[in-house]
């Protein structure tokens, strides 16, 4: 199977909604959810028009990033409770973070986790992923029956990933699935070119979506619903609806992404179709 093929199954689109993250803050951005209600609430309302996954980053009392295992857990419950989308916990966290408590992330046991496949420059902090700590990610997941999104900020890690799969195995869920998150400052750039040169290393059988931070979330979203891939939008990577206007919510944004995939004729398949697709357990 070519990487651009979508899976036997599905030729729609998954949409993740990456909601909040760990670098915005929240007097910037008032709009960000942070709390569990608002998560809550945004995870109901992106799922409404089209999101399937949702990827997140938890905040503390005072809106500050946290990998809290106690607030992980009760997140991970509380968006199973009021939706079905798949609960994929963010293992890159904010920069500062050490790597027990990115390890620690798995003990939440949450459908998904992201795996960041290398260190990369970012902005003007180093998001540090070291090859043992990628190894004791895929292995932490794999015991835990975890599915994996492996998150790739630039060319090199792909090539890092199909070591990672020839000398530790396949993920839980026999599948592999990854992200590029593109135009990072620091990381690959956020166009149709760098997409189309990522596809040529993609492993075998593999599904992917994209991400593009910033400007370039429009053109990379494009780009991927073009080539085959999925999609992920939200407020963790761009805070623009359109040149000058500002997003309003995260499901502003996956209603736009769900309205681009059916032009494309790659309609938004839902949770239970996305969980067939990436070999998450219902
Ligand atoms: N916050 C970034 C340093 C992930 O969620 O896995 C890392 C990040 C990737 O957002
Ligand atoms: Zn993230």
């Amino acid at each position: 199977m070519s990487p651009s093929t979508p899976r036997p199954g599905s030729s729609g689109t998954l949409i993740t909604v990456a909601p909040t993250g760990a670098e915005h803050s929240k007097a910037d951005v008032p709009n960000l959810p942070v709390t569990l209600e608002e998560l809550v609430r945004t995870a109901r309302d992106c799922e409404r028009v089209g999101a399937a996954m949702i990827h997140i980053h938890v905040r503390d009392d005072d809106a500050r990033p946290t990998l809290d295992l106690g607030r992980l857990k009760e997140t991970v419950a509380a968006v199973r409770e009021n939706t079905r989308l798949i609960v994929q916990l963010s293992t890159g966290g904010a920069v500062t973070d050490p790597e027990s408590a990115r390890l620690g992330v798995l003990d939440a046991m949450p459908d998904s986790a992201s795996c960041t496949m290398g260190t990369v420059n970012f902005g003007d902090d180093v998001f540090l992923n070291r090859w043992e700590f990628v190894v004791a990610l895929h292995k932490g997941m794999q015991e835990r029956g975890i599915v994996p999104e492996y998150e790739i900020f630039d060319l090199g890690q792909l090539t890092a990933l199909r070591r990672l799969i020839d000398e530790h195995g396949l993920p839980a869920g026999g599948h592999v699935h990854l992200d590029l998150v593109m135009g990072v400052p620091g990381g690959m750039p956020g166009d149709t070119e760098t997409l189309a040169a990522a596809l040529r290393l993609v492993p075998d059988g593999a599904t992917f979506s994209a991400t593009g931070v910033g400007r370039t979330s429009l053109p990379v979203l494009l780009a991927s619903l073009s080539a085959g891939g999925h999609v992920r939008v939200g407020m963790e990577d761009t805070l623009s609806y359109a040149r000058g206007e500002r997003v309003r919510d995260n499901a502003q944004l996956v209603a736009r992404a769900a309205g681009l995939a059916k032009i494309a004729q790659r309609p938004p398949v839902g949770p239970e179709e996305s969980r067939v697709l990436l070999g998450v357990a219902s």
